[in-house]
């Protein structure tokens, strides 16, 4: 395949700083040479920048101008790269997905097929410009790009993620509102207790036949903090009891088995609180397993 290495050094989604060095610790952890090594054509369009705008600052909300401005170059760079190849973008904080995966779903609306996400993370992500309390927007994008009201000022959504095309796994941390706007919505959204109880393959498997059933593209989206901070430790948003290694190598073989990932999102990782590298060199062996490395080949599995 060719995959498109797209760096999105925002770090403007919450207070503590250091995201921005992201997409740099990917490539020196080796994100290209792991690519390729599996077969892979790998091109870098190194690292953008947000668009200007003169959208005003508003009160309780942190960085409203900038974030606004990376939706609106990451929308535009997501369409492009999906023209390219399957891009993966390497970020930054959670906020440049209020950019992705509306621009992944615009793409998947010219090709007339559904856009769905997996969304892996301790954090349902689903507050609004109303809702969240911390004003931090990374906070907000799975709300956003499933077309929930109030984000006043933010571009209109060239393409919506119906919330019942969307699954997120991995839940520990989620906030009253942001649950409550949730629930009244079809999102699946597993807990690490369904985790614990049933396996992660159990949860994830029924997802990925609705995918493959409705000939749809599917977004992966990685939050850092779905892994145990044991395992991760370079994330300003730790919550202890999450997905252990091989937990998540799991999710990442099982996309690969299906062949339904069509982009994915490393999202959340501060160098800064990295020791030696190690979270970043997780999440590039994680990236690895979802596009092809293995020690035994497997059966091609039928999906549907
Ligand atoms: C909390 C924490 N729900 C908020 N969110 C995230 O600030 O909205 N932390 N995404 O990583
Ligand atoms: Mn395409
Ligand atoms: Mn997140
Ligand atoms: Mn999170």
């Amino acid at each position: 395949r060719h995959i498109v290495l797209v760096g999105a050094p925002l770090d403007c989604g919450k207070a503590r700083k250091g995201c921005l060095m992201g997409p740099d610790a990917y490539r020196i952890a080796g994100i290209s040479r792991a690519l390729t090594d599996l077969g892979h054509e790998v091109s870098d369009l190194g690292n953008l920048s947000p668009d200007s705008n003169d959208i005003p600052e508003r009160e309780g909300l942190v960085n409203l101008s900038e974030t606004i401005g990376w939706t609106t170059a990451l929308m535009r760079t997501a369409q492009e790269a999906m023209q390219q190849g399957l891009p993966i973008f390497l970020g930054g904080d959670h906020a440049l997905s209020l950019g992705t995966v509306p621009g992944v779903a615009a793409h998947a609306a010219q090709e007339g097929r559904p856009q769905f996400v997996l969304w892996l993370d301790a954090h349902s992500d689903f507050n609004t410009l109303e809702t969240t309390t911390s004003g931090n927007l990374h906070g907000t994008p799975l709300a956003y790009a499933t077309g929930q009201s109030g984000f006043d000022g933010f571009p209109d959504l060239p393409a919506i993620v119906p919330p019942g095309q969307t699954c997120i796994i991995g839940l520990r941390s989620v906030d009253l509102p942001e649950r409550a706007l949730m629930e009244q919505t079809d999102v699946r959204g597993y807990d690490m207790r369904a985790i614990d109880e049933s396996g992660v393959a159990a949860l994830l498997m029924p997802f990925l036949e609705d995918v493959a059933k409705a000939g749809g593209a599917l977004h992966v989206s990685l939050d850092v903090d779905f892994l145990d901070p044991t395992h991760a430790p370079a994330v300003g948003t730790t919550v202890p009891g999450g997905a252990t290694v091989r937990e998540a190598h799991l999710v990442m073989e099982l996309l690969c088995d299906s062949g339904l990932m069509t982009s994915l999102d490393l999202v959340e990782l501060n160098p800064m609180l990295d020791e030696r590298g190690r979270t970043a060199h997780l999440m590039v062996d994680l990236a690895a397993s979802a596009l092809g490395r293995r020690i035994f080949d497997r059966p091609t599995p039928r999906l549907m």
